[in-house]
């Protein structure tokens, strides 16, 4: 049932692994687990996305301006760069978020595409029903992406081997679980995909 599937990587980006501005500290163990989805969705010549921050230097989001974090993933900076040992197959879109100085934009659903388009808005010109979603951080951008995903008519999958979490205060990661699978959403991992994808 491959029709109809696309793959969202969500904001592996330097800042967000370890030796960056606000890392997960887990980071760096989703990268090559998201390495492998991606070669087995680019196998099946399925949709591929990869989100990212991209903040402007003064927004609402940092700490500067009032906001909860620290500075990370400005436009152009190293820190913005996708992590160097993610493995983007060609054509995968970058979506990108967070651009507007007064909103948080955690969600990939608030991202465009360089041509303009919403995510939602290039799912849907591809006949996406099924999003499979991993990346950083299972209590931000993964759990925003995975209740809009849900809320847009998706049927959101949370890659649960390729998804790591911040934690700022303790139980937020298992509480981001707990929400997505209320909202609807599936699991899968690596041992599990190809059976929903081909199956
Ligand atoms: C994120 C915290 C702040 C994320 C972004 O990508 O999950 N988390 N900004």
């Amino acid at each position: 049932m491959a029709d109809g599937d696309a793959l969202l990587i969500v904001d592996v980006q330097r800042d967000f692994t370890p030796g960056g501005a606000l890392p997960a500290p887990d980071g760096d163990r989703v990268v090559p687990v998201l390495n492998e989805y991606a070669k087995r969705f680019a196998a099946r010549h399925l949709p591929l996305f990869a989100s990212r921050d991209w903040h402007p230097p003064e927004t609402k989001h940092f700490e500067e301006l009032g906001g909860p974090w620290p500075p990370h993933c400005v436009q152009n900076t190293e820190g913005a760069e996708f992590h160097p040992d993610l493995d983007l197959p060609a054509g995968t879109e970058v979506v990108s978020k967070g651009m507007d100085p007064g909103d948080h934009g955690y969600s990939a659903f608030e991202a465009t595409l360089d041509d303009g388009r919403s995510l939602d808005r290039a799912l849907g010109d591809l006949g996406v029903r099924r999003l499979f979603v991993g990346g950083i951080a299972t209590d931000y951008c993964v759990r925003a992406s995975v209740l809009d995903a849900a809320k847009h008519g998706y049927q959101p999958v949370l890659l649960l081997d390729a998804v790591t979490g911040i934690d700022v205060e303790q139980g937020d990661v298992a509480r981001a679980l707990d929400d997505m699978l209320r909202a609807g959403a599936r699991t899968a991992t690596l041992a599990s995909v190809d059976g929903k994808l081909d199956g």
